[in-house]
C-alpha cells in the first residue's frame, strides 16, 4: 500500500483528491494488491474485530466476518439508477435525477471518513489485455471490502497496467457510513460511469465491481457497445467422445448457479468432464466467427454458504477450506464454521451468526440464510484452463432457469433466438434470501436480471434481439427448471450432478441431433431423450416433469401480458408477437384434439 503522496494515474489522483476533500479521511492508502498488503489488512481487521480468526490448523487463511444484523443482503428498494431521463432507467429500476441523487449523497458522504482510512482499490474486471475487460477504482473505508475486492477482482497494479494512460475507468465510491438502513443508498450513474454506495457493508451493495459495475453499469455499456452483460454462470462440458462445449446459464440469485457451475458428473455417466469458467456473471461478445464468446469478469466466488456440503457441491466445499472469508456463518467451539446443510450434524452448542450462544433447540438459524463465502477462483479444482483466456469461450447454449414448483417443465427449447429472448423475458422465480424482503414469493425476473439491469428492460429486450441479429451462429436457448414438485411438495428431479442428463440433451440439440417434441411452449425431449442410466426415475415421473398443462399456461399468459404492458412503447413488437403466438397455441391446446405434442423426430 502506498500513501497519498505516491505517484498514481492522473485521473485517479484527481478523483482521490475530490473524494478526500468531501469525506475527510485521516489517511489515504492506494492498494497495490500484494500479499504483504493483504496480511497487514488482516492483522488490522483481527485487532479491530472486523475479522475473527478461524481455526488456522484446519482452515488456513480463513476468517469470519459478522455484518450488522440488518445488513445481510442486497437492498433493492435502496438501489437506484440515476439517468437524466427517468424513462431510460425504466419501470424495473428505482430512479432519481442525478443532481438530486448527488446532492443527497454528498450530504451523507461529507465527513463520512473522518477518523477512518480511505482505501483506493484499482481493479480489473476480466482477463488482463482482453478486449472484454474493464477497469474500475473503488474508494472505500472498509477493510472487509478491500480484502473481499482483492479476492473477487484482479486488484492493484494489474488494473493500473491494463488502464495505462486512459481515463476510461468506473469511479466506485463506497462508505459504510453509519450502517443505518435509513441512510443507505446504492446509486448508479451510467451516464458518468460511476457508482456511489453508502450505509452497507454487504457484498452485493459494497463490492462495487460485482453487481454495480459488472452488471448494472456493464449492461448499459454493453448496450452502447453491442454486447451483453449477464447474470450467468459459464460451464464447460466435455463428452466421453472428447467434444467440448460451453453453456451459459442465467438463474436468479441463490437458485443454484454455483452448484451448476461446479457440476460433478454422476458415476453412472462415466467419461464426462465439467469445468468452471464462472458462477455468477458472464460478459458475452459477438466474435468474428459469428458466435457469441464469453468471459467471466470476476476473479473469485461470493457464494451462498447454507446448503453447501460435500454431498451438494464437493468442489465448493473443498475450495473453501483455505484463504476464504466467511460472512455470517455460525462458529463452533473448535474455531470452525457451521451452517444449515453442512455435512456435520448440528453442534451441541455454537455461536450464531450474530455472535449469540446457539443450540439445536434455538428457534433461529445458526447461520444467516444468506451467509456467504468469498474465495479465490484459483482454489476451484474444476476451474477451466480457459478462465484467463482473453478471447473467452464460445457459447453453444444459453439456459434460463428459475425456482418454480409448478407449471414449468424440466427443460424446453426455444424455436430460435427471438423466441429464446421471449423465454428469458418471461422468466419468473420464487424469491430467495439474497435480497431483503419475503422469501418464496413468485416474481418476474427477466433473464434473472431484474435487480441488475442498469436501464429500461424494454430497451434491454430490444438489445437482446439486436445482438441475436448480429451473430450468424447464435447459441440455442433453453428454459430449465430443477425445482418442479409433486402434489405433496416433493421435488421431482434430483438436481445437482444429475442435471448433466438434461445438459446432455441440450448439447445433442446444439450438435443437430437429439430428438424433440414440439409443444405450444417450445421443444421438449421425448422421455427416451433424457439419459436415465443409473437414475431411478420412471417414465411416468419424467412425463410429469416434462408436462405442459394448458390450464396452468393460460394463467401464465395473462400474467405475462400485464408484465409486458409495464414497458409501454419500449417493449419490442417482436416480443408481443411471441406473446400472442403463445396465447394462440395454448388456446388451441385446450381443445382436446390438440392436446398432444407433435413428434418432429429431429
Ligand atoms: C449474488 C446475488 O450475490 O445475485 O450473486 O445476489
Ligand atoms: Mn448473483
Amino acid at each position: 500500500m502506498t500513501d497519498k503522496a505516491a505517484p498514481v494515474h492522473a485521473g485517479i489522483r484527481k478523483w482521490i483528491d475530490e473524494v478526500a476533500a468531501m469525506t475527510t479521511p485521516d489517511r489515504v492508502l492506494v492498494c497495490e494488491g500484494s500479499e504483504a498488503e493483504r496480511d497487514q489488512l488482516v492483522r488490522e481487521s483481527l485487532a479491530s474485530g472486523e475479522l475473527i480468526e478461524l481455526n488456522q490448523a484446519k482452515l488456513p487463511g480463513c476468517y469470519l466476518h459478522r455484518s450488522a444484523p440488518h445488513d445481510v443482503a442486497r437492498t433493492e428498494h435502496l438501489t437506484f439508477v440515476c439517468t437524466e431521463r427517468e424513462e431510460d432507467a425504466g419501470p424495473n429500476n428505482n430512479w432519481m435525477a442525478p443532481p438530486e441523487a448527488k446532492a443527497k449523497l454528498t450530504h451523507l458522504f461529507t465527513g463520512a471518513m473522518s477518523g477512518r482510512t480511505m482505501y483506493v482499490v484499482p481493479f480489473l474486471m476480466g482477463p488482463p489485455g482482453s478486449r472484454f475487460s474493464k477497469v474500475g477504482v473503488e474508494i472505500t473505508d472498509s477493510k472487509y471490502v478491500v480484502l473481499s475486492m482483492q479476492i473477487m477482482t484482479r486488484a492493484g497494479t494489474i488494473a493500473l497496467d491494463h488502464l495505462g494512460a486512459s481515463d476510461d475507468f468506473t469511479r466506485c465510491l463506497h462508505s459504510i457510513g453509519d450502517l443505518s438502513p435509513d441512510r443507505r443508498f446504492i446509486m448508479h450513474f451510467p451516464e458518468s460511469n460511476s457508482v456511489w454506495s453508502i450505509g452497507s457493508g454487504y457484498g452485493g451493495n459494497a463490492l462495487l465491481g460485482k453487481k454495480c459495475l459488472a452488471l448494472r453499469l456493464a449492461s448499459w455499456m454493453a448496450k452502447t457497445e453491442g454486447w451483453l452483460a449477464e447474470h450467468m454462470l459459464i460451464l464447460g462440458l466435455e463428452s466421453p467422445a472428447g467434444t467440448k462445449h460451453y453453456i451459459a446459464g442465467a438463474f436468479p440469485s441463490a437458485c443454484g448457479k454455483t452448484n451448476l457451475a461446479m457440476l460433478v458428473p454422476p458415476a453412472s455417466m462415466p467419461g464426462w468432464k465439467a469445468s468452471t469458467v464462472g458462477d455468477d456473471i458472464a460478459w458475452l461478445r459477438p466474435g468474428s466467427d459469428g458466435r457469441l464468446w464469453a468471459v467471466n469478469p470476476e476473479f473469485g466466488f461470493f457464494g451462498v454458504v447454507p446448503g453447501t456440503s460435500r454431498r451438494t457441491n464437493p468442489t465448493a466445499f473443498d475450495m473453501i477450506q483455505r484463504d476464504t472469508i466467511y460472512t455470517n456463518v455460525a462458529l463452533r467451539s473448535d474455531g470452525t464454521p457451521w451452517w444449515e446443510g453442512h455435512d456435520d450434524p448440528p453442534p451441541a452448542e455454537a455461536i450464531d451468526w450474530q455472535g449469540r450462544p446457539w443450540t439445536p433447540k434455538s428457534t433461529e438459524k445458526a447461520a444467516h440464510p444468506n451467509s456467504r463465502f468469498t474465495t479465490p477462483a484459483s482454489q476451484c479444482a474444476t476451474l477451466s484452463p480457459e478462465f484467463e483466456n482473453p478471447n473467452g469461450v464460445p457459447i453453444d447454449a444459453i439456459l434460463f432457469g428459475a425456482r418454480r414448483q409448478r407449471r414449468v417443465p424440466l427443460v424446453y427449447e426455444a424455436w430460435n433466438w427471438r423466441h429464446g429472448t421471449f423465454l428469458g423475458a418471461t422468466l419468473s422465480s420464487e424469491t430467495t434470501a439474497a435480497a431483503t424482503g419475503k422469501v418464496g414469493v413468485l416474481r418476474r425476473d427477466p433473464m434473472a436480471m431484474r435487480p441488475f439491469c442498469g436501464y429500461n428492460m424494454g430497451d434491454y429486450f430490444a438489445h437482446w434481439l439486436e445482438v441475436g441479429a448480429s451473430i450468424t451462429r447464435p447459441p440455442l436457448i433453453f428454459r430449465v427448471n430443477w425445482f418442479r414438485t409433486d402434489e405433496e411438495g416433493r421435488f421431482l428431479w434430483p438436481g445437482f450432478g444429475d442435471n448433466l442428463r438434461v445438459l446432455k440433451w441440450v448439447l445433442e440439440r446444439t450438435e443437430g441431433r437429439g430428438k424433440a417434441l414440439a409443444t405450444p411452449i417450445g421443444f421438449i425431449p421425448p422421455v427416451e431423450g433424457i439419459d436415465r442410466k443409473g437414475l431411478d426415475i420412471s417414465d411416468e415421473e419424467l412425463t410429469a416433469l416434462l408436462r405442459v398443462d394448458p390450464a396452468e399456461w393460460v394463467e401464465a399468459v395473462a400474467g405475462q401480458e400485464d408484465f409486458f404492458r409495464m414497458f409501454g412503447r419500449h417493449l419490442p413488437q417482436a416480443l408481443w408477437d411471441e406473446h400472442w403466438n403463445l396465447a394462440h397455441r395454448i388456446e388451441e391446446m385446450i381443445t382436446p384434439s390438440e392436446l398432444k405434442g407433435r413428434d418432429l423426430g429431429i
